[in-house]
């Protein structure tokens, strides 16, 4: 059993080593805004594939600054550039279409 949470704490190092040491990817998506939680600096887009980032879906992002949001409603049509850090995505710049 003690061997067992070893090796997961090892390999659980592992991955965090790995997501930590890489560069952020970055990509450029197109999609609808769904909805805005500007006190949680959070948007959810509708977006279609983000080359080298992430298949079409409907999903929340947090965004670097929440002055991003400004101005912004529920249905625009947006493009926006994505940073992935580790497991986290974050939009870092929204231009309407
Ligand atoms: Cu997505």
């Amino acid at each position: 059993m003690k061997v067992r949470i070893r090796f997961a704490l090892a390999a659980l190092a592992l991955v965090v080593a790995a997501c930590q040491g890489s560069s952020p990817v970055r990509g450029t998506g197109e999609g609808k805004v769904v909805s805005i939680d500007a006190a949680h600096a959070e948007i959810t887009i509708e977006h279609g594939d983000i080359e080298g980032v992430m298949k079409a879906m409907t999903m929340p992002f947090t965004v670097s600054d929440p002055r991003l949001l400004e101005g912004l409603a529920p249905g625009a049509a947006i493009e926006f550039d994505v940073e992935q850090r580790g497991e986290r995505h974050f939009v870092t710049a929204i231009r309407r279409r």
